[in-house]
């Protein structure tokens, strides 16, 4: 059985598939009201008064936080590993230390999805931009170890970002990073445009899947859409994964209706 959990947000975000964007209170009732084990929160600045009243709310509503998504940084601010600016890299430094702190309180993960940004400019600087961006998840890595939290690299398709687009792009960067804390965040709404099959890529993944996404090929709540979900989710029964499924998905036709429809499909998944 899987563990079942929902992404929102305390803050308005220029980031699409975020229930009850900035209106968190209602995120957290609504995930608890319908069964949800945990929630997912999005956070753009930990630091700020909002995180602090989320974290307050997450402790008493009874659910877990299952991770903190860390996209808004590089989405909202503009603040990106690869960039050359040292300033720039040590402000996002600040802020993924927060998250990992944040997370630590309840042994969530941390997920470098969108955060990584793009690699910009000549074709040529590219290769450096990405080495730049592999130094600085060393660094998230190692604080995160000495917090016991767990990073998870998300794959993300070739229209949101140009670099790590798969899964065996993924496993390349955890292996050439060598920490024991980084695993992948399989993303089924990434994995239906990038992935030759997705059960296949779920299976590289192997023991090294930390994480999954589960959005339908349009990203609405799986059900909505045309991936097969048994198929996946018996995928990911026989490599014995057990941890979280997490509906992100777009609030459509509302939060509302997208939440229930997301659990109520996860409960009706294959069991193992
Ligand atoms: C985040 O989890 C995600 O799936 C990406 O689309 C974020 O850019
Ligand atoms: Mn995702």
């Amino acid at each position: 059985v899987f563990i079942t959990t929902m992404a929102i947000t305390p803050e308005r975000a220029k980031f699409g598939p975020l229930l009850f964007a900035g209106d968190w209170q209602r995120g957290l009732e609504t995930a608890a009201r319908l069964g949800y084990d945990a929630v997912e929160v999005s956070l753009r600045d930990p630091q700020s008064e909002a995180v602090k009243a989320l974290g307050k709310a997450i402790q008493s509503s009874g659910l877990a936080l299952s991770a903190v998504a860390t996209g808004q940084s590089y989405y909202n601010d503009g603040l990106s590993p690869t960039s050359s600016d040292l300033h720039i890299r040590r402000k996002l430094l600040d802020r993924m230390k927060g998250h990992i702190g944040f997370a630590a309180r309840w042994g969530a993960f941390v997920i470098i999805g969108g955060v990584r940004g793009r690699l910009e400019g000549a074709a040529a600087t590219f290769s450096e931009q990405r080495e730049r961006a592999l130094e600085e998840f060393c660094r998230y890595a190692e604080y995160a170890r000495e917090r016991n939290v767990g990073l998870v690299i998300e794959p993300i398709n070739r229209y949101e970002t140009n670099y790590i687009n798969t899964v065996q792009e993924a496993l390349e960067v955890i292996r050439s990073i060598g920490a024991g804390n980084l695993s992948v965040l399989g993303d089924t709404f990434h994995m239906n445009i990038e992935e030759v099959s997705i059960s296949g890529a779920l299976e590289e993944a192997g023991d090294s899947l930390g994480y999954v996404h589960l959005a339908d090929s349009n990203r609405w709540a799986p059900g909505q859409g045309h991936i097969d979900f048994a198929e996946v989710a018996n995928t990911l029964h026989s490599l014995g994964y057990g941890g979280y499924i997490g509906a992100e998905v777009l609030p459509l036709p509302d939060s509302d209706a997208a939440a229930r429809w997301a659990i109520e499909f996860f409960r009706n998944l294959p069991r193992g």
